[in-house]
């Protein structure tokens, strides 16, 4: 049995996996759990992050509007699954320069120590990291870009590893980047990011070649007590254009750019009819994990075919048999 090294969250959101069912994830029933009209300005909410706050759930969502920007929003629910996401988006206290808007998506959301910390695709002067925390998600106070462009994807550690903070990245270009590996940055102070370590490229041939193109970090780590439970998303090119699907590797405890295993088989890909057909057709984009350390239990957010918010299930037991059988 493996276990999360982690908070209980006995009333997370849970369906218990399906009689036969032969995958290591499975969807919640009642998908998508948010639509892409959720709110009256918006053509599309996904690839959004979820995390346990006072008596229920906060969040930040990418909601792109009726013009097409991309903005992040915050949200509250009780139960995880109903949510209530504001109108208006997320403005930033800051460094004038740094809070300039340019566009904003894909966040994660992490507690470290004393606050929540929100990474997001940051555009200035094309795409980078945008960093900021929260006490309350009212009130947002954002710090330095992490990196210089191009670079998407960051993701944070939810404690000091080696006594630095610690985050996932993925360098890239302007566009829709056609290439993509994963990095592991460090910083004594949230500000200076550096001794950059390499941790997984793409996979080339046909050994595993619905990741062949990128591989980008997904929800924030789970720790483990076989290292650091990472969800990523890997990319193959088709003559339709890219596919996304979710992979699953473990990284070691203390030094987490070493990958200990990484499945060969992708853990979740599009099936569904939601997950298939949308603005972005066949896009599995996974944000965001809530886990109960006590029984193993993790739910998955992610965005389905860029336009609509999925939920689904797998236990830490599931993933960490299913990484190790599949290992390469
Ligand atoms: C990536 C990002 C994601 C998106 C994905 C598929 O490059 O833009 O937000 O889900 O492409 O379109």
């Amino acid at each position: 049995m493996s276990k999360i090294i982690g908070n209980s969250l006995p009333n997370m959101p849970w369906q218990e996996k399906p009689e036969g069912y032969k995958m290591p994830v499975w969807r919640y029933t009642n998908n998508p759990i948010i639509q892409r009209d959720a709110i009256p300005s918006s053509n599309s909410i996904f690839n959004s992050a979820v995390i346990p706050f006072k008596d229920g759930y906060a969040g930040v969502f990418r909601c792109d509007s009726k013009s097409v920007s991309m903005d992040i929003f915050a949200g509250f629910s009780k139960d995880g699954l109903n949510w209530n996401i504001n109108e208006t988006p997320i403005t930033f206290l800051g460094d004038e320069e740094v809070i300039k808007r340019e566009y904003r998506y894909d966040p994660r959301v992490c507690f470290i120590e004393d606050r929540y910390y929100i990474t997001w695709c940051n555009g200035y002067h094309g795409p980078t990291i945008g960093v900021a925390y929260t006490f309350d998600f009212e009130t947002f106070y954002q710090v330095e870009n992490a990196f210089l462009p191009y670079n998407r994807n960051g993701v944070l550690f939810p404690r000091k590893i080696n006594g630095k903070y610690a985050m996932l990245s993925r360098p890239s270009d302007t566009s829709h980047t056609p290439f993509g590996d994963i990095f592991y940055s460090q910083s004594d102070d949230m500000e200076y990011w550096g001794h950059h370590r390499h941790v997984m490229t793409t996979c080339k041939g046909d050994e595993s070649a619905w990741q062949s193109t990128k591989v980008g970090p997904g929800p924030v780590p789970i720790e483990t007590d076989e290292g650091w439970l990472l969800i990523y998303h890997g990319v193959i090119t088709t003559c339709n254009g890219f596919v996304y699907r979710m992979g699953c590797a473990i990284l070691d405890k203390d030094q987490p750019w070493k990958v200990k295993y990484r499945s060969k088989n992708y853990i979740l890909a599009p099936y569904e009819y939601y997950e298939c057909v949308g603005d972005v057709p066949n896009v599995v984009f996974p944000c965001a994990t809530l886990t109960d350390a006590d029984t193993g239990r993790i739910a998955i957010y992610y965005g389905c075919a860029d336009t609509v918010t999925g939920l689904a299930f797998t236990t830490v037991d599931e993933l960490v048999k299913y990484t190790k059988e599949n290992t390469f």
